[in-house]
Parts: structure tokens; C-alpha cells; sequence
């Protein structure tokens, strides 16, 4: 459990100000330069040591990625690009650093350019984040103005940064899509290797990081790593941002320590599961890509990397989708594939037909109007789209589908059972009468 004093978003509800002197007053900005001085190797090793794992959905090491960077080369400028396109279905955590406490993206722009050598940083801002953008580019000018940031600033280190406004795309949050929209392109993700820190922005080393995970850098340096790494279990370390939405009492987003038992994240936060938790039916526990987990499994699970990828899912974005009892499970994996058809860029074929494929059937066996042995059909369909994409939208769609094949394969029956005995029920209102 993390006690006040341990919070890194102190403005995370947007109580109190947003700008300059609000984030002074907090802490933030306080003798960056002293962080500075202490030279790259010394932050790279202690952002290593801290166990910080990306916090945009796949957990990649953040020091590792960082020393990742070539050396500088004047031919070849590096850049750090913070990717605030914040598109998963029940994520809305970087949102309110972005909208409630900016300085915090800014000064961590700032000291991670300055350990991977990078003069020039862009903040990729989902297009839907109107307010978003307007505060952390009006955050950006006060940086400027206080001589913080820019060519000249107090801190000895010259760096520019500039935010580019998306257009509304799932896939631009797909770290090679995105560089390739900053770079003026249509948003479609590139085959990988080479990893951006080899070719990444107009061809040059270019790390990617979520805004949490650059956001949480200077209260790391500042109050050290053994302090951030004595949240959490081994190897899922820190305190982490939760979003918590669905039939839980009082949805919310929270900063907790890593690790920390579902139950004790929902009594605490939330006031309990809707209706008490005999009613808890299932949880989907990192945005929508991930697969759904049942409540005898998820009810007592540490919330983290390791313990819910054992579970067979992920803690992704760790945006926590609660589903009770009155849940149409079939329904609500229907919906998601739907998300997924939708957002497909149509650059590979398991993926352009295959996300479009298991939503028409997912579609009929939601009303009934299919056959039990189309189940294993869709299951092995779903394995050949996973992992023979270009990205990772492939798995995404493939994922849930798998979970609630796993867990929930009785529900499908069930419905196919129930239309073969009334054949002439009506089709589920906004399925089948989705756009095709
Ligand atoms: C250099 C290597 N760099 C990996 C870097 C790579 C990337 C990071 C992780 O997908 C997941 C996905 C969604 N040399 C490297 C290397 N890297 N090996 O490390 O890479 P990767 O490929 O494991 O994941 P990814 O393609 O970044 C991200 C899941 O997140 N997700 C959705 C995310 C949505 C948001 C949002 O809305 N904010 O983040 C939710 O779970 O399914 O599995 O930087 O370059 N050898
Ligand atoms: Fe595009 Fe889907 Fe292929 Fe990703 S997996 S590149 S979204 S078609």
C-alpha cells in the first residue's frame, strides 16, 4: 500500500495548479541541474537499478532502452519522442499528467534527452486530448520563459521540445506508426528490427517512452532507486498508475505500489466491486488488448507484470475493466473486436482479414446464430493472426478472443444452445447492426 508521502502525482486529480509555479511548489523543477552534473552513465545505471519497466503496455526496461543509444554522432542526431497517444480502450492515466501536472512530462523530457544525448524532444499528443495538448504546450512555453528548457537554458544542456497533435488513430500509439505520422507519413507501423534506437525518427537513434514512464524519472533521480525499487515484487517494481473504470463502486485512476492485490486495489479505491464481490464475474487487467481473467483467478492476484502474465494475460496500460455478473461477456469481446477491425491499418493480411473475420463471428455466436465447433475454428484462427503481424495490433485482437475462449468457451455454448431452441430471437441490438 502507498502512503501519501510516496506519491509521485501529487496533482493527479487537478486540485490543485497545473502550471510553472504549482509544479515548483510540489517539488517538481528543484535543482535539476544537480541531476544533470552527476553526468549520463550516473543516470542511465540509476534508472536501471530502479526496475522501472516501460509503462506504455509492454514493460521493456526503461534504463535499458535508454543505454540503448548510440554515442553521439553530428550526422546522425538522436531524439527522444514521449508517445502521448493514449488510445487503449479504458486507459485515461497519462491524460491527467498531460492535463494535471505537464511539468512533471517536461523536466523528465529533459533530464532522459540529456542521458541519451538527444538535443530535440516531441511529445505525440492523441488527437482527442484537446486540453492535453493546450496545457503541456502551455507548459512548454513557461519552461521556455523560465529559461528551463531551450537553446540557453539554466541547466547547460541544450534541448528543444515540441508537441505534435495526432488525428485520432489507435495505431499511431504503435511506436514505428507514430514516427512515421511525425514524420508527415500515414500512420503504418514498420517491420522491426531496426528498433527505433538504431533508425528511428527521419532514420536516426530515437528512444519511444510513454509519458508515465518518462514522468516518474526525476522523482526517481531525485529521491534514488532504492526508494522506487522498494515498491513492488522482483522484477515489477515502483508505484504505477491504475485506471480502474467498469461495476466497481467509484471508478478511478490512483497511484499505487506495484504489485499490489486486486482486492485491496478495488476495496481501497473503489468501494468494492458493484453488488459486493460474489457479484465480481471477470476482469480484463491492461486495456482491452489483454486477455479477460476470471474472478477466482484474479481476485487475490498481484497486480503486475510477472503474476498476470502467469494468469495468461497482462498488465499492459493497467487500465483494470471490472465486468459483474450482469455481464455479456460474449457481447462485451465482440465489442472489442469490432475496436480492433476498426483500427487495423490493412498493411498485413492475417491481420487486415483476420480482425474482420473474428468479429463476424464473434457477431453471430453473440446472438446464437452459430456452430460449437466454429468455437475451435475461431480459437485457431486467432493463433495464426498472433505473432504473424507486423505489429502488435495482431496480438491485440487475437488476445482477448483467446480469453474468453479459455474461460468463458460455456457462454458461447450456452448461446448457441439458446438460439437452436428459439431460432427466431432477435440479433443483439449494435452488433450485427455495426457498420460493416
Ligand atoms: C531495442 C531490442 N529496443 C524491444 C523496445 C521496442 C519498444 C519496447 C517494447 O507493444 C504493447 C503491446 C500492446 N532492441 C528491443 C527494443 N525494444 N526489443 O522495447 O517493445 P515490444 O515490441 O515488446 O512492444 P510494443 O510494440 O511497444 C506495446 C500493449 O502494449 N498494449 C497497448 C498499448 C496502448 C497504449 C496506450 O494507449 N497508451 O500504450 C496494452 O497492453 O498490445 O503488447 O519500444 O522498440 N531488442
Ligand atoms: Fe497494420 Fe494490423 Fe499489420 Fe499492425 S498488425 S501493421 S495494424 S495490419
Amino acid at each position: 500500500m502507498l502512503e501519501d508521502k510516496d506519491r509521485i502525482f501529487l496533482n493527479l486529480y487537478g486540485f490543485g495548479d497545473w502550471r510553472l509555479k504549482g509544479a515548483q511548489a510540489r517539488g517538481g523543477w528543484d535543482n535539476t541541474k544537480a541531476i544533470i552534473d552527476k553526468g549520463r552513465d550516473w543516470v542511465i545505471n540509476e534508472m536501471k537499478a530502479s526496475g522501472l519497466r516501460g509503462r506504455g503496455g509492454a514493460g521493456f526496461p526503461t534504463g535499458l532502452k535508454w543505454s540503448f543509444m548510440p554515442k553521439p554522432d553530428p550526422a546522425r542526431p538522436s531524439y527522444l519522442v514521449v508517445n502521448a497517444d493514449e488510445s487503449e480502450p479504458g486507459t485515461c492515466k497519462d491524460r491527467e499528467i498531460l492535463r494535471n501536472d505537464p511539468h512533471l512530462l517536461i523536466e523528465g523530457c529533459l533530464i532522459a534527452s540529456f542521458a541519451m544525448q538527444a538535443h530535440a524532444c516531441y511529445i505525440y499528443i492523441r488527437g482527442e486530448y484537446r486540453l492535453e495538448y493546450a496545457r503541456v504546450q502551455a507548459a512548454i512555453e513557461q519552461a521556455y520563459a523560465a529559461k528551463l528548457v531551450g537553446k540557453d537554458n539554466v541547466h547547460g544542456w541544450p534541448f528543444d521540445i515540441y508537441v505534435h497533435h495526432g488525428a485520432g488513430a489507435y495505431i499511431c500509439g504503435e511506436e514505428s506508426a507514430l514516427l512515421e505520422s511525425l514524420e508527415g507519413k500515414k500512420g503504418m507501423p514498420r517491420m522491426k528490427p531496426p528498433f527505433p534506437a538504431n533508425m528511428g525518427l527521419y532514420g536516426h537513434p530515437t528512444t519511444v517512452n510513454n509519458v508515465e514512464s518518462i514522468a516518474v524519472a526525476p522523482a526517481i533521480l531525485r529521491r534514488g532507486a532504492a526508494w522506487f525499487s522498494s515498491f513492488g515484487a522482483e522484477n515489477n517494481k515502483g508505484t504505477k498508475l491504475f485506471c480502474i473504470s467498469g461495476h466497481v463502486n467509484r471508478p478511478c485512476n490512483v497511484e499505487e505500489a506495484m504489485s499490489i492485490p486486486f482486492r485491496e486495489l478495488i476495496d481501497r479505491h473503489c468501494g468494492g466491486i458493484r453488488g459486493g464481490w460474489d457479484n465480481l464475474l471477470a476482469v480484463i487487467p491492461g486495456g482491452s488488448s489483454v486477455p479477460v481473467v476470471p474472478a477466482h483467478e484474479i481476485a487475490d492476484a498481484a497486480m503486475d507484470f510477472d503474476t498476470l502474465r502467469n494468469l495468461k494475460s497482462a498488465l499492459g496500460t493497467a487500465a483494470v475493466i471490472v465486468m459483474d455478473k450482469s455481464t455479456d461477456i460474449v457481447r462485451a469481446i465482440t465489442r472489442i473486436s469490432y475496436f480492433y477491425k476498426h483500427e487495423s491499418c490493412g498493411q498485413c493480411t492475417p491481420c487486415r482479414e483476420g480482425t474482420g473475420w473474428m468479429w463476424r463471428v464473434l457477431t453471430r455466436m453473440s446472438e446464437g446464430r452459430a456452430q460449437k465447433r466454429e468455437i475451435d475454428l475461431l480459437l485457431e484462427v486467432s493463433t495464426e493472426i498472433e505473432g504473424h503481424t507486423i505489429c502488435a495490433l495482431g496480438d491485440a485482437a487475437a488476445w482477448p478472443v483467446q480469453g474468453l475462449i479459455r474461460h468463458f468457451r460455456h457462454e458461447i455454448e450456452k448461446k448457441i444452445d439458446d438460439y437452436a431452441a428459439n431460432p427466431h430471437s432477435e440479433p443483439v441490438a449494435g452488433l450485427s447492426a455495426a457498420a460493416e
